[in-house]
């Protein structure tokens, strides 16, 4: 079995894939793409990942794009530690969870994204972080409503064990932070937070531990 992880530091969709590999204590050789340098565009990379994003995991030189899918077929492949609850009520609640994030969130607010913006319509600096902490207020807020409307939380976004939604949260979270933006009325979302950051597949995977940080 070989196991190749395409990664860039500051990527929270790379940063939800290091987690899911360590938390399922899964070891892999990291590749660097670096997004300044636009690396995820040449050719090379292209060639394994035609949609030019990162994260790629390849796995017997297959390779598995789309976080999300990844986080998934991991459980399926590697059940223990599980992520993925075995109730369907308690999946689909995952399911929405990160899907809040991962397709109403972060789509919004990726670099090409903000960079559009600023080269289609000539967005300032000021306007673009405007735009991204009112897309980070609108979803984590809806996100907060929606955790207590469901009543399911603990510890972690489903009870007392980590699943694939907080493997989502946590890079959202660190992003948000970068950004600048006003987080202290999710006082759920920053409890599911702050009890991740006490578990080592989330603080040894964060952005500036890994050696491609600068
Ligand atoms: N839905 C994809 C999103 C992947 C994605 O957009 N990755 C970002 C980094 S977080 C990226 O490669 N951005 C490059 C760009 O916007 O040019 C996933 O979950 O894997």
């Amino acid at each position: 079995m070989t196991r190749q992880l395409y990664t860039f530091f500051r990527s929270s969709t790379s940063y939800r894939m290091r987690i899911a590999l360590a938390y399922k204590r899964l070891g892999y050789e990291p590749h660097y793409i670096s997004l300044p340098k636009m690396q995820h565009r040449e050719a090379v990379y292209r060639d394994l990942n035609p949609q030019g994003l990162v994260p790629l995991l390849v796995e017997d030189e297959q390779p598995l794009i789309q976080s999300l899918a990844i986080i998934e077929y991991l459980d399926e492949v590697y059940p223990e530690p599980g992520l993925m609850p075995k109730d369907p009520q308690e999946r689909a609640y995952v399911r929405a969870f990160s899907q809040i994030i991962g397709c109403d969130i972060h789509p919004l607010n990726n670099v090409r994204v903000l960079k559009r913006l600023q080269s289609q319509f000539g967005a300032s600096e000021d306007a673009t972080n405007e735009w991204y902490r009112h897309w980070i207020a609108e979803g984590l807020g809806g996100l907060e409503e929606y955790v207590l409307q469901q009543r399911r939380s603990g510890q972690f976004a489903l009870g007392n064990a980590v699943t694939m939604a907080d493997v989502c949260l946590v890079p959202q979270i660190f992003n948000a932070r970068r950004f600048g933006c006003e987080l202290g009325k999710y006082s759920k979302l920053n409890d599911i937070f702050d009890n991740c950051m006490k578990l080592p597949a989330f603080t040894e995977t964060q952005p500036n531990t890994q050696p491609d940080a600068f």
